[in-house]
């Protein structure tokens, strides 16, 4: 894995991309291991949170999942909208219920990634698509010294994605890389880890383009985001984005927050 200087909010921002999503016995010893000695993060102080809408077929697996890699440490924050079981299942797994009407993506994570007290955060969808086992590697590079960790699905070429929404990801951050003058491969990735000031200093203001925000903001404050490559699974249960309706939303917000941040600058 690269190093990267730990850059300082309003320097040159650090986008980096590895080329491996191995994680080793040796990378969950490194997390979990010594860590009152080292001053590490580990799996205690780690929150994992997400929306949840109507995801009954998954959030049973998603959870139990969590909880094996994280041996059951990391704290579950959902913020859910659900006419189904969804918020049972997760209480009866153990997670922290926030009970919202369904207003969108944006406004549930949103309202997730600011409610735990712990100083890492990582987001994830509650579909079974993103990989928990990488969690030990997200917790490794914020110990790094990444702000910002972001699972690039893209790099793994993502063909459990359908194939309009793998092109207009390619899209979206080839736009956003214009725009920014920076490289990033996937912008609208669910799954990301962030050290909690990063989200509790910066005003959030999208909805369905939450994500984008959550990924062009910090880069383009000079905090230090790296992306990761991890692997996409097909998902279980149905999407709750229009992908056309969804997919303008994205762009629209792209635009704006890039624009903002540049404007922001001078
Ligand atoms: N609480 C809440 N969660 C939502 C809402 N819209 C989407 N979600 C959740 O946000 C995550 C992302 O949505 P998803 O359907 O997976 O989008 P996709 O990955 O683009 O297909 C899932 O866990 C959804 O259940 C909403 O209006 N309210
Ligand atoms: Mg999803």
């Amino acid at each position: 894995m690269s190093d990267s200087a730990h850059a300082t909010n309003g320097s040159a921002a650090a986008v980096e991309r590895d080329e491996t999503n191995e994680t080793t016995a040796a990378d969950e010893a490194a997390v979990e291991g010594d860590t009152d000695a080292t001053g590490e993060y580990t799996f205690d102080d780690l929150s994992v949170v997400m929306g949840t809408y109507n995801e009954e077929e998954a959030i049973a697996t998603v959870l139990e999942d969590i909880d094996e890699v994280t041996d059951g440490k990391a704290e579950v924050v959902c913020v859910d909208g659900s006419s189904d079981r969804t918020p049972e299942i997760a209480r009866e797994h153990g997670a922290r219920v926030i009970e919202q009407e369904p207003q969108g993506y944006g406004v549930a994570v949103s309202e997730a990634i600011l409610t735990p007290d712990r100083p890492v955060v990582v987001t994830t969808d509650c579909d079974d698509t993103y990989p928990m086992e990488a969690l030990p590697e997200f917790l490794e590079e914020v110990n790094d010294g990444a702000d910002v960790v972001s699972g690039d699905r893209l790099y793994h070429g993502a063909e459990a994605m359908p194939a309009f929404n793998r092109f207009g990801n390619h899209a979206f951050a080839a736009l956003a890389s214009l725009l920014m003058g920076e490289r990033v491969h996937d912008t609208t990735t669910g799954m990301r880890a962030y050290r909690r000031d990063v989200v509790q200093d910066i005003g959030w203001t999208e909805n369905t383009g939450l994500s984008a925000e959550l990924l062009i903001r910090p880069l383009m404050r000079g905090y230090d985001v790296r992306e990761r490559p991890i692997r996409y699974a097909e998902r279980l249960g149905e999407t709750k984005l229009d992908p056309i309706g969804g997919g303008a939303a994205i762009a629209k917000s792209i635009v704006t927050v890039c624009l903002e941040e540049q404007l922001r600058r001078f």
